[in-house]
């Protein structure tokens, strides 16, 4: 690091540096719990820094024990580098959402053993042997349980932090709170709903393949219309606390467990924004798979699952959010007081079902956004860097796209998890 300007708000970046294999185990040493967890001394234990994602420091550190992650908030993008400074304070706003998430789904989201505001940095369980799902999609595994998990967690953590649980009072409280949260969600705003839909420096694609696309997407007004629509909502619609990046790299399983990771994006916005990252990532998994077809295995079988799991996923979110608002409409909007007669009770469960198909429309749009900036944008996913041969790839991704671009100008004509399975699959075939 050159010495460049280090942004927290909370402490002022004063006493900040980076962590490095040496001085993370006088760090870990000092605490007593995080010690003990990775049992013997500090020159015993293993350190390597394993962060393949775009911003963060991320080590593992094993002891006679144990082990622990570490991981520390860089002051700029890792993946582009200094020249993109980035505030550290993420890390707080990562350590506050992993807190409000382990309210309600503890199962579900890593230990946390120390939040550390001056380094930036949050050690937390190690999770072994558990990989990151995207991984684990491009090998082709089966996790049977990861649709009703990540539901649960989604209609949990949603319905837990949104007007129709909290109090207004609080609820505001924790949304100026985490509306602070700027830069991050100012690099969604950019690379999510804008960059993809004009010039813009840091944006590839597979090239020349996908060029007359990537132009007719900056030239497409109904489309640019549909996303900005999008946008909108995402900047004015506060309605839960979201994880803010719920990607297949945001999750971590073994065949019988699921954790959620990383929600330093979090921040309070449109519902619909978190479930269709998760949606988007198992459709870009779906399109990808005709890259990664073998000889012996054309992984029609696997994209059965892929897609088998999207439809289970929204209908045990559905089921799970609707139980959630039946018994626990604790909060101010609804206030479950004024439809205790059978006439109000009747009109409370019409207006939940027209709310559920609201919100699928909303989560579709997303969807299609999310799909979209994995190909045109800064970021893309290894689902489809990983096709090597740039023909299959730049095939699967534009399957990808036609499908993304339907799902944010068309979204309030798909009205069931069943139609948008349906769509995906044509899409596919009529671009074969
Ligand atoms: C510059 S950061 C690029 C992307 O990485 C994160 O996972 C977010 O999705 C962000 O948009
Ligand atoms: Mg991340």
């Amino acid at each position: 690091m050159t010495g460049m300007a280090v942004r927290n708000r909370f402490t002022g970046g004063a006493g900040y540096a980076s962590l490095t294999e040496q001085t993370i185990r006088a760090f870990l040493e000092s605490n007593p719990e995080v010690s003990k967890a990775l049992g013997g001394r500090s020159q015993g234990w293993s350190v390597r820094e394993v962060g393949d994602g775009n911003l963060n420091l991320v080590f593992v550190v094993k002891g006679p024990v144990g082990g622990v992650c570490v991981k520390q908030a860089l002051p700029y993008v890792r993946l582009v580098g200094e020249s993109w400074p980035l505030p550290i304070d993420r890390a707080h706003f990562e350590h506050e959402a992993l807190k409000a998430e382990a309210a309600v789904v503890s199962d579900l989201v890593p230990k946390i053993y120390v939040f550390d505001k001056v380094r930036a940095a949050i050690v937390m369980e190690l999770l072994e042997p558990h990989i990151i799902l995207r991984k684990g999609l491009i090998q082709g595994i089966r996790y049977p349980k990861l649709a009703d998990d990540i539901a649960r967690f989604a209609a949990q953590t949603l319905f837990s932090t949104s007007d129709l649980a909290l109090p207004a009072g609080k609820k505001r409280e924790q949304q100026s709170m985490f509306s602070l949260n700027t830069e991050l969600c100012r690099i969604t705003e950019d690379l999510v709903f804008t960059d993809p839909y004009r010039i813009a420096e840091l944006n590839r694609w597979t090239s020349p393949q996908l060029d007359h696309i990537a132009a007719e997407f900056r030239e497409d007004a109904p489309l640019k219309i549909a996303v900005q629509e999008l946008k909108w909502m995402f900047l004015s619609r506060g309605e839960a606390l979201l994880h803010g990046d719920l990607h297949t790299g945001s999750i971590m399983v073994t065949s019988e467990e699921t954790r959620v990771i990383d929600p330093e994006f979090a921040f309070y916005g449109p519902m619909g924004f978190d479930l269709g990252a998760f949606m988007a990532n198992l459709l870009l998994s779906y399109y990808s798979q005709d890259g990664h077809a073998t000889a012996g295995d054309d992984r029609s079988d696997y994209q059965r699952w892929l897609l088998d799991t999207l439809e289970m996923f929204w209908g045990r979110f559905e089921t799970r959010f609707l139980e959630l608002w039946r018994q626990a409409g604790t909060g101010d909007a609804f206030v479950s007081g004024l439809f205790e007669d059978e006439a109000g009770r009747r009109a409370l469960e019409a207006y939940r079902v027209r709310f559920m198909a609201r919100l699928l429309q909303d989560s579709i749009g997303f969807t299609g956004a999310k799909m979209a900036r994995r190909i045109l944008g800064l970021a893309h996913v290894e689902d489809m860097e990983s096709i090597k041969n740039t023909d299959v790839r730049a095939r699967c991704e534009r399957r990808a796209l036609i499908l993304a671009r339907q799902l944010m100008v068309g979204r309030s004509s798909i009205s069931s998890i069943a139609a948008l399975r349906q769509f995906a699959e044509t899409c596919r075939k009529d671009a074969l």
